[in-house]
């Protein structure tokens, strides 16, 4: 994967455009020279095979109308291996070239993100060998699922950042969206279910054949797969994207501290942009609101990795400066690998403090950061923690630890790659941080619940509900046949506790 990068993400080179160059090159400028394509008609349709063509030279590859030895990627469609194999011996090209046969998916891929990318089993009709001059092909096929059943939930689910069904995800979560802000809770959880499971396919969905066997697609869900193959895009999403309603919410619920029924309110007061809200006299807005539309600009622009980064450095120095055993962990999508967030979620815990030095850490830390000019905005929330509680039953619950919402001010300098992200005249950027507390023998439930994705975190509980007859909230798990707690040092025991694989951070952005 990594040598395939390299050798295509140099900087493209502008080349003159040679005129009578040989009838196969396409007069689009090639920018991965070391492929050569070739599409087959077979099963796949002539139009169809055009339109790929034309788009994948549009793309910089280099794609052959006719197959000859030269060519070292064959794409089709609806064709097993063995069945491209039968008709590329039937063109008698020699025997010298062994291209590479590939499903369509591994050219949707590329397209989608615009350069060559590595060609996996899922992509794989055969098995790579000398299958044109050899004496015994025996040909391997990879059907999409191979006989593997998929989970009906995300915690049993295998879900990284490589989602090779973007355009169907999209699309279910702005549906899921639309629904929300229409609180039709109903259909929203089946959007956000069917965007679930699609993230975590290790194949792209090219046809209505491949949907078979995977569960959370109703037939709502099926409809509007089906209408993206299709035209490529769902009739439905695009009326959502138009939808004054829609695009009003969206606007509105970008501003920190606005929620639906704030959004709902301005709606039916007749606003549409926000700067008619800001600037109206008559309305009154919450602290936290003011703060959002004073940084409105930083709060919507997105974390990068190297943000997150320096203010965990920011955080970790004033925590360690309070207490020196404390543990500072990064949780939310940036533990889960992402390479932007919206906020910056850290986990604190301390195994050496007692309760009244462990309440006494946030503020203390508030209180630094004030006195040096760093604290933009903060909502000290305190714990309302209680041992024996049991856990909650809800699946969408808020915690009892103590925790701290902020708007932090970050200086570039603290930033490793500052200069690249430095407005002009601007030596800081705003970022919206969340600090939780929680006794140390509750980390790893902690951790496990701020980790997300929120949807992964939604199948866990339900999983524990229904499966195990236990209840998993962020700070216990409790069985409630043998009616005791079940302790955890680790997220690994946890998930043992409920008789799951253990999934890694990086796979639980469902
Ligand atoms: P993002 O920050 O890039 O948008 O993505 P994220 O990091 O996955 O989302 P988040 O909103 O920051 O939440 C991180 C995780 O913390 C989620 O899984 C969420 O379920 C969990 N979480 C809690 N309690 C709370 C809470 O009170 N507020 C928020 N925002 N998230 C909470 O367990
Ligand atoms: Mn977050």
């Amino acid at each position: 994967m990594d040598s395939l990068r390299m050798a295509h993400s140099g900087p493209r080179k502008k080349r003159p455009r040679q005129m009578g160059a040989s009838m196969a090159s396409p007069p689009q400028d090639i920018k991965f020279r070391d492929l050569v394509l070739f599409i087959l008609e077979k099963k796949m349709g002539t139009t169809r095979r055009a339109f790929l063509m034309e788009l994948a030279r549009r793309k910089g590859f280099r794609v052959e109308n006719e197959l000859s030895d030269s060519v070292t990627h064959v794409v089709a469609e609806n064709n097993s291996g063995p069945e491209v194999l039968e008709w590329l011996r039937a063109q008698k090209v020699r025997a010298s070239s062994q291209p590479e046969l590939l499903d369509v998916s591994w050219l949707i891929e590329c397209m989608r993100v615009g350069k060559p990318v590595a060609t996996t089993g899922q992509h794989q009709l055969l098995v790579r060998r000398d299958y044109l001059g050899g004496p015994n092909p025996e040909p391997q096929e990879t059907p999409p699922l191979a006989g593997r059943k998929i989970s009906p939930y995300a915690c049993q689910r295998r879900t990284t950042l490589n989602n090779r069904n973007h355009i169907f995800t999209d699309a279910f979560e702005v549906l899921a969206e639309n629904c929300e802000f229409r609180e039709n809770e109903g259909y929203c959880l089946a959007f956000m279910r069917a965007a679930s499971v699609l993230k975590s396919l290790p194949f792209t969905i090219t046809s209505m054949k491949d949907t078979e066997g995977i569960p959370c697609l109703g037939d709502k869900v099926k409809s509007i797969i089906e209408e993206i193959i299709e035209d490529g895009e769902s009739s439905e999403v695009k009326a959502v994207l138009n939808d004054e309603r829609y695009q009003s919410f969206k606007l509105f619920t970008s501003v920190f501290g606005v929620g639906l029924k704030t959004s709902e309110k301005w709606f039916r007061m007749g606003f549409r942009t926000l700067s008619k809200i800001r600037s109206d006299k008559t309305l009154k807005f919450t602290r936290m609101q003011k703060a959002g539309f004073l940084y409105y600009e930083d709060l919507v622009s997105c974390v990068t990795k190297a943000e997150a980064e320096a203010v965990g450095v920011l955080v970790k120095e004033a925590v360690g400066a309070f207490l020196p055993d404390a543990f500072v962990t990064v949780t939310g999508g940036f533990r889960r690998g992402k390479k932007m967030g919206h906020d910056v979620d850290f986990l604190i815990t301390s195994p050496g403090s007692t309760e009244e030095e462990e309440q006494q850490l946030l503020p203390k830390v508030i209180n630094l950061w004030e006195r040096k000019g760093l604290l933009l905005y903060y909502d000290l929330i305190e714990s309302t923690f209680e041992k024996f509680k049991l856990p909650s039953r809800k699946v969408d619950a808020l915690d009892h630890f103590q925790k701290c919402f902020l708007i932090l001010k970050l200086h570039h300098q603290r930033v490793d790659s500052g200069k690249a992200s430095q407005q002009e005249g601007r030596t800081w950027k705003a970022i919206r941080v969340d600090l939780v507390m929680c006794p140390y023998e509750r980390r790893a439930f902690a951790l496990l619940g701020w980790t997300g994705s929120r949807q992964f975190e939604r199948d866990l509980r339900r999983y524990a509900t229904h499966e195990r007859k236990m209840i998993l909230d962020n700070h216990a798990l409790y069985d409630k046949t043998k009616r005791i707690f079940l302790e955890a040092e680790s997220e690994e025991e946890i998930f043992a506790h409920l008789g799951l694989d253990y999934i890694d951070p990086w796979e639980r952005n469902a």
